[in-house]
């Protein structure tokens, strides 16, 4: 069976406690069964984790080759930052779908620019958590699923 890694980055385990004008209203857990459902009832499964750490995200992105067929990564600030998140990804040859809830291009201009961006197969953002199952389904489309 397909298998998709949903890799959440910092900060974001704080979803559905603060900000809600920015990033809604719905916990980080509820997002992640959202997606296990979502892949549960298309075909799929579904590994969801969450790190406020770089390294740890670079591993998790290494440890996905091999173990599932793509990724959708919401990295949160490490997205603007991260030279590391961008290497990893074209070290792994794995698709990558990058999402983020809200629409960097219309916040502050350090949001605007992504190193995820070059090394993504493509990007959703600013559809807040109905985002998560658009970029899953953009994944197994690109892997050549049904949905
Ligand atoms: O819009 C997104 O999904 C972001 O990746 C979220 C990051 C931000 O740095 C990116 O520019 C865009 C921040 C995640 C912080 O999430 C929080 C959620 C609730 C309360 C506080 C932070």
């Amino acid at each position: 069976m397909t298998s998709v890694l949903v890799l959440n980055g910092p900060n974001l385990n704080l979803l559905g406690t603060r900000q809600p004008e920015i990033y809604g209203s719905t916990k980080l857990s509820d997002v992640e069964q959202l997606c296990r459902d979502h892949g549960a009832a298309n075909g799929f499964d579904v590994t969801c984790q969450q790190s406020n750490h770089e390294g740890a995200l670079v591993d998790a992105i290494h440890a996905a080759k091999g173990t599932h067929d793509g990724i959708v990564l919401n990295a949160g600030a490490y997205t603007h930052t991260s030279i590391a998140l961008h290497d990893a990804i074209l070290g792994i040859e794995l698709p990558v779908i990058e999402l983020h809830l809200s629409n960097i291009h219309a916040r502050e201009e350090f949001r605007h620019h992504s190193y995820i961006a070059p090394v993504a197969v493509g990007m959703i953002c600013g559809l807040g958590v109905a985002g998560y199952t658009l970029a899953l389904d953009a994944l197994i489309g690109h892997l050549g699923g049904r949905t």
